[in-house]
């Protein structure tokens, strides 16, 4: 009941573990992925980054800001991780793909490593350049139709609500290949820190996510699902299952939790329990039946 096919990935429950949390080690993963549908890596290249220095996250009362600087270990260590992880868990995993590091090298080393589909991030809050906020329709363009002529996996997209149109940016995705669209990546915002009088983290922008941006990402799914046929995974302060059937009435077909997972990783299973409680309530046999329904009149 709680079962639903994204882009040929059979997810149950329609949960998915959003990139950036908790997405590093192959053994925390496979123990997220208990209670979810399938998970999402940290974003990955082609080479190790470091990240930026400390601080790099601040919590708020109503979310989270962040600005990691985008660490990993690079695809050659990650490759073991995804191997590893095939081991231990039956789930579907996405790798996320750095877009301005190599994304068609590191996406077919992800390939044959055994991911099940890829993640292109294009939408960094605070990385600098176009193509990390999305905003260079044809480089997405061209990247996207250059991936999937490698691919034999699904590609989703991950793109960024600080854009002046995501619909417009979902549909030349979806025209350029995409089997997918997730969306949101986190807010571009500024934390000004009292004591130095000075933006809080090294790269100035960071990326607010939790709670407080759920109707910017409800927005956000409404807008694309009027503009594509490609399924959403929809993400963006997903804190319990009302917030979670919300994105998928605007139009997701699943759902990725993040900075909830943070506070505690039993919070999935209670969402799921949410969903299917809403389902019986309302008469719904099927999720997919739900999907988009915000939008018939
Ligand atoms: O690593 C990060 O700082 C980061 C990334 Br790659 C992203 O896509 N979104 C975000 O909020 N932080």
């Amino acid at each position: 009941m709680l079962k639903v096919d994204v882009a040929g990935l059979e997810l149950s429950p329609p949960l998915v573990l959003a990139s950036g949390i908790l997405g590093v080690t192959a053994k925390i993963m496979a123990r997220v992925s208990e209670h979810l549908g399938a998970i999402t890596t940290k974003s990955v290249g082609a080479r190790r980054r470091e990240g930026y220095p400390n601080p790099v996250v601040c919590p708020l009362p109503y979310g989270l800001l962040n600005a990691m600087g985008l660490p990993n270990p690079g695809i050659d260590y990650f490759e073991e991780v995804i191997r590893e992880f095939k081991k231990l868990s039956k789930k579907p995993i996405i790798v996320s793909v750095i877009g301005s590091d190599s994304p068609e090298y590191v996406s077919s080393r992800a390939e044959e490593a055994g991911a099940d589909a890829i993640e292109l991030n294009v939408s960094c809050p605070h990385a600098g350049g176009l193509l990390e906020l999305g905003m260079d329709i044809e480089q997405v363009r061209r990247i996207v139709r250059d991936l999937k002529s490698i691919l034999s996996i699904p590609l989703f997209v991950k793109l960024s609500p600080n854009i002046q149109d995501i619909g417009k940016l979902a549909e030349t995705c979806e025209k350029a290949g995409a089997d997918g669209i997730t969306a949101i990546n986190t807010v571009r915002a500024v934390k000004i820190d009292l004591l130095s009088k000075k933006p809080l983290f090294k790269s100035i922008y960071c990326g607010l996510s939790g709670a407080a941006i759920h109707p910017i990402a409800v927005r956000c799914v409404y807008e694309i699902y009027e503009k594509v046929s490609i399924p959403i995974i929809g993400v963006g302060g997903v804190v319990n299952w009302e917030s979670a059937v919300e994105l998928i009435l605007a139009g997701a077909s699943a759902v990725g939790i993040g900075t909830a997972l943070t506070q505690d990783i039993a919070i999935a299973k209670e969402i799921a329990s949410g969903i299917l409680e809403y389902m019986r309530s309302e008469g719904f046999k099927s999720v997919s039946e739900m999907i988009g329904l915000a939008h018939k009149r």
